[in-house]
């Protein structure tokens, strides 16, 4: 096998474990013979020899700042010197070989982020596939992306792309945070087809966490793309204004009745819908203003590097 050294090196691998004793060694030893050096695994306190297990590899294990999912990526990208980051469970379901193709994607696309989207493999249950499927449509109608699998364990990133990423969701609502953050940035977010193998040790994620993912989604709109936020309940009161004028109106002409308090409230329900509706619009163009701005400075800070280097 040939391995592409410079490709390989441009990588850090980031496994975050929480006692994954019985697929930790699995997971390092596929990555490692496929060429990959560097390895980082950030442990959350596993009592199952885990972290044990990844030292005696020889890899590099810090041990989290913080509680969760999301605080073991944020204290891994402390560390990452490498341009890309792959993030890869710890639990021996996401085949190394895959990496290739998304580091490819990655450079012929020009992609901020590469997601391995789980689309065969024996790894899902019908429940999780269920809240997968309907988890990735609520991120894609909150972001307006056309995403696949937006919950995948396994995703490459350009580490400046997510550099000023506030980590602000816990646990494991920090895949959405990621693609929330590069997708609101006029960022490209590619998918390449993975296998999704079945899980080694025991699941930590339960449907309790769905839910949370939802909500957390639901903040994160808020966040990072507001205006569907208030886009929607505006133009629900926009038309309901809209509506009791008409009957107030109707009834007036047709049978001269005057309905001064429904016609008040008619007007301010227009007038506060219709305002909610300008706020959005307003903000869908300082949205693009700050998209447009923010690509013209990637694209000014790519020619002042390869002036540097050249
Ligand atoms: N460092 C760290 N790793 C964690 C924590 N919680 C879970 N993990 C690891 O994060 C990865 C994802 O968790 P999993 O238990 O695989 O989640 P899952 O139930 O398989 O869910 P899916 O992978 O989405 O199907 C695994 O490698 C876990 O060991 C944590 O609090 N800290
Ligand atoms: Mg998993």
């Amino acid at each position: 096998m040939t391995f592409d050294r410079d490709a390989n090196d441009s990588v850090t691998i980031v496994i975050p474990t929480l006692n994954e004793r019985e697929a930790i060694g699995l997971v390092i030893d596929e990555f490692r013979s496929l060429g990959y050096r560097n390895i980082i695994v950030v442990d959350g306190g596993s009592t199952d020899g885990t972290v044990e297990i990844a030292k005696s590899k020889g890899v590099r294990v810090l041990q989290q700042e913080g509680k969760g999912k999301a605080a073991a990526i944020a204290t891994a990208i402390r560390h990452v010197e490498t341009p890309y980051i792959l993030v890869v469970d710890g639990d021996y379901t996401y085949p190394a070989r895959f990496l290739r193709d998304m580091l490819r994607a990655m450079e012929r696309e020009q992609c901020d982020e590469v997601i391995g989207a789980r689309l065969y493999g024996e790894g899902h249950t019908p429940v999780f596939r269920f809240g997968n499927y309907v988890l990735t449509k609520l991120f894609n109608f909150l972001f307006g992306t056309r995403l696949r699998d937006v919950l995948s364990g396994m995703y490459l990133v350009r580490v400046d792309a997510i550099k000023d990423m506030l980590f602000e969701m816990k646990g494991f609502s920090v895949e959405s945070e990621i693609a929330a953050h590069i997708a609101s940035m006029g960022g490209r977010i590619c998918e390449v087809p993975i296998e999704y193998r079945r899980r080694l040790g025991r699941k930590k994620l339960g449907v309790r966490h769905g839910f949370r993912i939802a909500l957390d989604m639901i903040r994160l709109a808020y966040r990072y793309n507001p205006v569907v936020i208030v886009f929607i309940p505006s133009a629900i009161l926009l038309l309901l204004g809209i509506g009791i004028l008409s009957y107030v109106a109707y009834h007036y002409i047709v049978y001269g009745v005057k309905h001064y308090v429904k016609a008040l409230i008619g007007l301010i329900v227009l007038t506060l819908g219709g305002v909610g509706v300008f706020v959005s619009l307003l903000s869908v163009y300082l949205k693009r203003m700050e998209i447009r701005m923010y690509r013209r400075i990637r694209s000014l800070e790519k020619r002042l590097e390869s002036r540097e280097q050249g």
